[in-house]
C-alpha cells in the first residue's frame, strides 16, 4: 500500500506517570511530516487483562494519516515506546507505554511481526470504547465498533478517566 494511508493506533499505561505519558507520545507518535494526527479518543481506565496481577492502566486511541508503509509504522511506534523506557519482560506484563496498531487502511495481514488488523482488538473494551467515543462510525473487519464494545468482556472494568 502506498501513498496516504489512516491508521488506529492505541496506546496503554500502567506504570509510573501514566497520563503524562500517554500526552508525551501522542506528541512523539504525530513528531514527523510522515505521520499527522487526525483524532484523538478520551482516556479510560481499565483492568489489566491477562498477564499476572498489576496495576489499572489508562488506555486511549488516536487516528493517524501516514506516509509511512505499515512496517515503517511498526518501527516507529516501537522507538517511541523505547523512547518511554518500554522494557519488554513479562507478555502482558505492567509497562510504561504500549503502543499498537489496530488499523492499517484496510490491511489484512498474519504476520506475526505485524498482524492486522490487531488480532486481539476486536474483544478489547480497552481499544474498543475509547475508539467509539473518538468516531461512532468507525467499523472494524466490517462490524461497527460501538457494537463490538458491547460483547468485550472486560467492559465493566473500565470508567472515563476523571484525573487531570
Ligand atoms: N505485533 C504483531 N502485530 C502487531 C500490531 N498490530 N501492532 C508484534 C503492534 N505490534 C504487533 O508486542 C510483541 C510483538 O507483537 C511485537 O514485537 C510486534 O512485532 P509487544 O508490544 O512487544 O508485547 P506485548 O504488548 O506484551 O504483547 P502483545 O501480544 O502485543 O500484547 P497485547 O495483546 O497488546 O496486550 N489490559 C489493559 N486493561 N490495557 C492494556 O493496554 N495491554 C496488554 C497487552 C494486555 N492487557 C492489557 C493491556
Ligand atoms: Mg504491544
Amino acid at each position: 500500500m502506498s501513498g496516504t494511508v489512516r491508521s488506529i493506533l492505541a496506546l496503554g499505561s500502567n506504570l509510573g506517570e501514566s497520563r503524562d505519558t500517554l500526552s508525551l507520545a501522542v506528541a512523539d507518535l504525530v513528531d514527523s511530516t510522515n505521520v499527522r494526527l487526525r483524532e484523538v479518543s478520551p482516556i479510560v481506565q481499565t483492568k489489566a487483562v491477562g498477564g499476572p496481577e498489576q496495576p489499572d492502566y489508562l488506555n486511549m486511541v488516536i487516528e493517524i494519516e501516514t506516509d509511512l508503509g505499515p512496517y515503517e509504522l511498526l518501527e516507529h511506534c516501537q522507538a517511541v515506546e523505547n523512547k518511554h523506557h518500554r522494557v519488554r519482560s513479562v507478555r502482558w506484563g505492567p509497562r510504561t507505554l504500549d503502543v499498537d496498531i489496530i488499523t492499517y487502511g484496510d490491511l489484512v495481514s498474519d504476520d506475526e511481526k505485524l498482524t492486522l488488523p490487531h488480532p486481539r482488538a476486536a474483544e478489547r473494551a480497552f481499544v474498543l470504547q475509547p475508539w467509539a467515543w473518538m468516531d461512532g462510525t468507525a467499523t472494524l473487519s466490517g462490524r461497527p465498533v460501538a457494537e463490538l464494545v458491547q460483547q468485550a468482556e472486560d467492559l465493566p472494568g473500565l470508567v472515563p478517566f476523571e484525573g487531570a
